[in-house]
């Protein structure tokens, strides 16, 4: 093809994005130079942003292009050297972990996650017992509270104590400063780098109670000796899994690596998603409404008795809630792809390997060719009844990413949010008091931020 009839990528302006608001400020780019542009990286490479189902349809072909790990999760290798999400494809570490990891992520392992994600919201819902009327809830600190107890119980049995502890886990304090400030330093020139002494010494303590916590699982579990076998968790997998390719197992830097890349992705992106949904729910009572009527009728009024796998699965409207929350607010905001060999896109757009393209995923799903006029407003039934989720195109609504390097926890993820939203909704009327604008935090992935609610329990109601 002649270079005269390849079409040049319209220049974002580099001096509107920052790290702390950097998913608003491409969203803002997007609709400002349309669904495809361009920016300069600091190693002089380009990152091309798709905001259209045409343009990101295309890349989401595995067999021409393939997950870019992206500068900012680069940084992260600090924390998380190779483990499943930060690691290339290329690396055998991917691929032997992603063979040993995946029989913990099938349906018959969902439901033995059931009495231990039960046990984890529980606990949440009676702190929530205990509260007097005038208490306010942070929604998306007791949602984090709620996850990390869960992936605590169902990947480690191990009770990080959560939700009961006054003060958040120290876990999560290093791990929320380690994601915002490598996102920061991400961009930043290396002089200045230097500079920030007390920055470092800050970050390399947080590293190191990463560190720890991952090695007193594994000490812990190995001082059981054989009693520790009986456990059907993750650990167990990361521990004793053997790749059948290769007849090998993870080693133990990579074990380190696997537990903090699964402690973090395991409860981040779901704290997210439920503070989301609790948002949305607020803020449409015909949906509250119906998620009341869904959930007397599958559950019941008696809270002695806890939801079974099959009731859960029966909140097939709790879960169209969780899927249209993720839709217009997809916590983990985007994926970054390259071509294997230089390629054209949408016939006019050359591509090249060192390119990072990045879907955009709050656009990608707000594109109105997919979701009609009606793209901006939350409708649950709209967009994912089971007939409408049939006739939607596959690559349409990615808030797990794409392919082979998609979400390995998607499943984990739905079954836990139904079940704490289920049995949030059983026991308490959730409202708040006053206007509360929405406002979104950022550190790799996307939260509200300062909302608070209040629960009345259904029980002095009706
Ligand atoms: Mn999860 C990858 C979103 C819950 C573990 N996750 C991804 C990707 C997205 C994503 C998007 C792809 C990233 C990329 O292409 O760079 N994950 C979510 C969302 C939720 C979620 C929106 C909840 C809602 N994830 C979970 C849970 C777990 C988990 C729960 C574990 C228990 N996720 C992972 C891992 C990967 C991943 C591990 C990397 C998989 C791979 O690359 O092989």
């Amino acid at each position: 093809m002649l270079r005269s009839q390849l079409d040049t990528i319209p220049m974002g302006d580099m001096k509107d994005v920052h790290p702390e608001s950097a998913v608003r400020d491409l969203i803002k780019q997007a609709q400002r130079h349309g669904p495809i542009f361009q920016l300069p990286l600091p190693d002089g490479t380009r990152r091309i942003v798709l905001s259209s189902f045409a343009l990101v349809d295309e890349v989401c072909n595995d067999q021409f292009f393939d997950k870019r790990v992206s500068v900012n999760v680069r940084s992260l290798r600090s924390a998380i050297g190779s483990g499943l999400f930060s690691a290339d494809t290329s690396d055998s570490n991917w691929r032997k972990a992603h063979t040993i990891l995946m029989p913990s992520f099938s349906l018959q392992a969902m439901r033995n996650y059931v009495p231990m994600m039960v046990d984890a919201a529980e606990q949440l819902m009676a702190k929530w017992e205990h509260l007097n009327p005038e208490d306010l809830i942070n929604v998306p600190d007791d949602m984090t509270r709620v996850t990390l107890e869960t992936i605590g119980l169902c990947g480690f049995s191990y009770h990080f104590h959560a939700i009961t502890r006054e003060q958040m886990h120290p876990f999560v304090e290093a791990m929320v400063h380690i994601l915002s400030t490598t996102a920061a330093r991400a961009t930043r020139p290396p002089i200045e780098e230097k500079l920030r002494f007390r920055q470092r010494r800050q970050l390399q303590a947080d590293l190191d109670l990463l560190l720890s916590t991952a090695d007193q699982l594994v000490r812990e579990r190995k001082m059981m000796g054989t009693e520790g076998q009986k456990y059907n968790d993750l650990l167990n997998a990361m521990l004793n899994g053997v790749d059948k390719q290769t007849g090998e197992k993870l080693d133990d830097v990579n074990i380190r690596n696997q537990i903090i890349t699964f402690l973090i992705a395991g409860h981040e992106t779901t704290s997210g998603l439920l503070s989301f949904a609790t948002y949305f729910l607020l803020h449409h009572p015909d949906v509250l409404n119906r998620a009341y009527e869904e959930v007397d009728r599958v559950l019941g009024r008696d809270t002695r008795k806890t939801p079974t796998y099959e009731q859960i699965h029966q909140l097939v409207y709790i879960k169209q809630i969780l899927k249209e929350t993720l839709r217009l607010c997809p916590t983990a905001p985007m994926f970054n792809r390259y071509p294997y060999e230089e390629r054209l896109l949408a016939g006019k757009y050359q591509l090249q390997p060192s390119d990072t393209i990045t879907a955009l995923t709050p656009m990608l799903h707000r594109d109105r060719s997919i979701w009609g006029d009606d793209a901006e407003i939350f409708n649950p039934d709209h967009h994912f009844n089971p007939e409408a989720e049939k006739q939607r195109p596959a690559n349409a609504y990615k808030p797990f990413g794409t392919g082979q390097r998609a979400c390995i926890g998607r499943e984990f993820a739905l079954q836990e949010a139904t079940l704490v939203l289920g049995m949030m909704l059983q026991r308490f009327y959730p409202y708040t008091t006053g206007i509360y604008q929405l406002k979104i935090r950022e550190a790799l992935t996307i939260k509200p931020a300062d909302f608070y609610m209040r629960v009345r329990p259904r029980t002095d109601i009706d």
